[in-house]
């Protein structure tokens, strides 16, 4: 039997789940932010978000909010409810036992307690179950945690402001502002979805930046920050190491190439270390995101200078891109892009681009 198709009210649902879902991206840990919509009638009785730190599940806390009136409603879920015994009962038999009669989900389930167990779950209760509806939309949102199930690393994104005349910065001390006032706050929104950010260690010494997210309202967003640092040169004194018992700040260092006196000093001040192994001198980046991922770290995004953004780039490592291109002109002072909108290789699919007062945002993925 042909699967039904999805009604125009399916996707305007499930397209208000997915944005429901955002709510929580980069705070649920290492399972993803999901959310579910319980809808009687063309309304909206129940709603539910991965809560913070990822659980409880988003199921049980819109069925909580429906009550008894999710008895014979369709169950909105922007990926396949759970089917798995964990701190509480599966979702999927949370359905059920609710009398949900018609679940309409988005992304299926890698995770191999589910995979797939939990649609059966609820076909075998005689529900009927409509799957990949916006799955699309809604894997863009799950990128991270479909990636680290798949691949065991992080999604990666990698950031970039690029001037008109192709650069990203200053080859001597001094920042420039590329971009204006209204792609910085898009940066700090940014960084407020994702588990790390990541710089090389030459920006951590020219700018001393902070990299929190400081909107109004999300400064307890704030990611892991991690540091590219071969050698461990990063100063006790700089302001990642002051405020690393504030948000965590890890230093992906040599083992060998650090002073053991600069180590301790780092490790006083709060800084964990990332003892990598080494590849042609360099960190060898798989094997650190391999670490990260195994820390839980579903999405992290590298917020250049042009080393770490071009060491990502040439091993192939950036499932993301984020250009913001600006008409200002840097000059021969500058650094030069190790990508431009003019350069993107043809594997990226351009998905988004719009307007950031007088710059423009350009957001390209690529296929895994
Ligand atoms: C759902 N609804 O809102 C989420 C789900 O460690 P546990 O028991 O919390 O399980 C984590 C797994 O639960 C995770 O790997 C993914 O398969 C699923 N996430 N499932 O039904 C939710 N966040
Ligand atoms: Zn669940």
């Amino acid at each position: 039997m042909a699967e039904a198709q999805p009604n125009a009210d399916d996707r305007r649902f499930m397209a208000a789940a997915i944005r429901l879902s955002r709510r929580h991206l980069g705070l649920t840990g290492t399972n993803p932010s999901v959310a579910t919509l319980i809808v009687a009638d063309g309304v909206i009785v129940g709603r539910g978000v991965t809560a913070i730190g990822g659980r409880p599940h988003a199921e049980p806390q819109a069925l909580a909010e429906a009550g008894e009136r999710a008895r014979g409603t369709t169950a909105y879920v922007t990926l396949e409810p759970c089917a798995h015994h964990g701190r509480t009962p599966p979702c999927a038999e949370a359905l059920v036992a609710a009398g949900v009669t018609r679940v309409v989900g988005a992304a299926s389930d890698p995770d191999a307690r589910v995979a797939g167990r939990g649609y059966a779950i609820l076909r075998a209760a005689g529900i009927e179950v409509l799957e990949g509806v916006l799955a699309e939309e809604a894997g863009d949102q799950l990128r991270g945690y479909l990636l680290r199930s798949v691949k065991r690393r992080p999604e990666v994104t990698l950031k970039l402001a690029v001037s008109a005349d192709g650069m990203i910065g200053l080859t001597d001390e001094g920042r420039v502002a590329i971009t204006g006032e209204t792609v910085r706050r898009q940066v700090h929104l940014m960084r407020a979805e994702s588990d790390a950010i990541l710089i090389g260690i030459k920006t951590a010494l020219a700018d001393d930046p902070e990299l929190t997210c400081r909107l109004t309202g999300l400064e307890a967003r704030s990611p892991v920050r991690i540091v590219l640092d071969r050698n461990g040169r990063l100063p006790a004194s700089a302001k990642l190491a002051v405020t690393a018992r504030m948000v965590p700040t890890m230093v992906a260092a040599l083992p060998n190439a650090i002073q053991p006196s600069q180590r301790s000093e780092l490790e006083s001040r709060g800084v964990t270390f990332l003892a990598t192994e080494a590849h042609e001198g360099r960190v060898a980046l798989p094997e650190l995101l391999e670490d990260l991922s195994a820390r839980g770290i579903g999405t992290l995004m590298v917020e250049g200078g042009a080393d770490a953004a071009g060491q990502f780039l040439a091993e192939d490592l950036v499932d993301r891109l984020v250009l913001f291109s600006s008409t200002k002109e840097i000059g021969s002072a500058g650094v030069r892009a190790p990508i431009t909108p003019a350069t993107v290789p043809p594997s990226f699919r351009l998905l988004r681009e719009s307007r950031f007062g007088a710059d423009i945002g350009q957001e390209w993925v690529r296929a895994y």
